[in-house]
């Protein structure tokens, strides 16, 4: 007889666990929907906007009783989904983190690898990071713990991650942000003799692609928002892998800042579980074509859409395709 998993005992409160995981989904979904229809149309504000307010929508049907803690900036700046916003029809006490549309450039170009993102964690569970940059090094599942650290060269890192593989720095991949403030670290990888990926937006997803085998990326090095530090951190409590992730201050605006969202140690190296604490889930629905997931497919009357959406707690990772009839479906999650 097949031995069961006696281990993890089924509770009630379980069940709202695993529904909730997939109402993500719809929110992501209807954000995506909509975005898509600005994709290649040359107005990144205009694709953000759309995210924006279908995300709003969707979240008002959804069973939580959730805070915004990182989102569309603060009270006075953003009319939705700002920083200390009450959404959900009411339940469970949660924290949510946003990015409705990562990648409003990429989506504006029609290029790859754009978004909707959430997730969601206990009260507390998230790392209050102000819309800031933030320097990110992220490796897969099933390494040594410190295999590679923020604060050592790129080429040690390599030479550490490379001799966990057992293969050669030469057969590793490091995706990062094509910009030039990456130059240096971009010289030091092909020095050492790794290959490079570098996309164009889009840092959750390269941050993601560590723990996903089929997109060859075996390390993420760089500087990104760091609200998709946050994101980025939360899919990987899900999915495996390690993560380090340091604020980087421009000025003392952004230190002052900070000090009011409750960083009280700039400087201080942020580990997976400081980012993303306790049982979160995150759901992610592609816009346009990425190395995670398929964009948007538009047809007569309906579409297709990509999703993600995965738990740390059960450590499931489901994608799911979703096939929308827009004359059966509830107006507010059709765009
Ligand atoms: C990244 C990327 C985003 O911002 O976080 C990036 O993932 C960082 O800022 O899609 P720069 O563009 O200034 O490098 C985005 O491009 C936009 O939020
Ligand atoms: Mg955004
Ligand atoms: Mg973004």
């Amino acid at each position: 007889m097949a031995e069961t998993n006696s281990a993890i005992p089924l509770q009630p409160g379980m069940v709202v666990d695993r529904n909730l995981a997939l109402e993500l989904v719809r929110v992501t979904e209807a954000a995506a929907l909509a975005a898509s229809r600005w994709m290649g149309r040359g107005d990144k504000n205009a694709a953000d906007g759309a995210a924006v307010d279908a995300m709003r929508r969707a979240f008002d049907t959804v069973a939580i009783s959730g805070t915004v803690v990182i989102g569309e900036g603060e009270m006075d700046e953003a009319p939705m989904l700002y920083i200390g916003e009450r959404i959900g029809l009411g339940g469970p006490e949660v924290d949510i983190a946003v990015d409705p549309l990562e990648g409003t450039s990429t989506t504006a170009k029609g290029g790859p690898n754009a978004m909707a993102v959430v997730a969601l964690a206990p009260r507390g569970g998230f790392l209050h990071a102000p819309d800031i940059y933030m320097d990110k090094i992220a490796v897969g599942p099933g390494l040594p713990p410190g295999i590679v650290d923020l604060d050592e060269t790129p080429e040690r890192n390599l030479r550490e991650l490379a001799k966990a593989k057992k293969t050669d720095i030469s057969d590793l991949v490091v995706c990062l942000l094509d910009r030039d403030r990456h130059k240096e670290k971009i010289r030091a990888i092909r020095a050492a003799g790794a290959r490079i990926m570098l996309i164009p937006d889009g840092d959750v997803a390269g941050v993601v692609a560590v723990a996903q085998p089929e997109t060859g990326v075996d390390m993420y090095l760089g500087s990104g928002g760091a609200p998709e530090g946050v994101l980025a951190a939360a899919a990987l409590r899900c999915i495996g892998g390690q993560m380090q992730g340091r604020l980087l201050f421009e000025n003392e605006e952004q230190v002052a800042r900070a000090r009011e969202m409750g960083v009280t140690d700039g400087n201080r190296k942020y580990g997976l579980e400081d980012m993303a604490r306790g049982e979160v889930m995150f759901a992610a629905t592609g816009v346009t074509n990425g190395a995670m997931l398929r964009g948007v497919r538009r047809f007569a009357g309906g579409a297709v859409t990509h999703s993600i959406v995965m738990r740390s707690k059960s450590g499931t990772v489901r994608y799911i395709e979703g096939h929308h009839n827009f004359a059966t479906k509830p107006s507010a999650f059709v765009s």
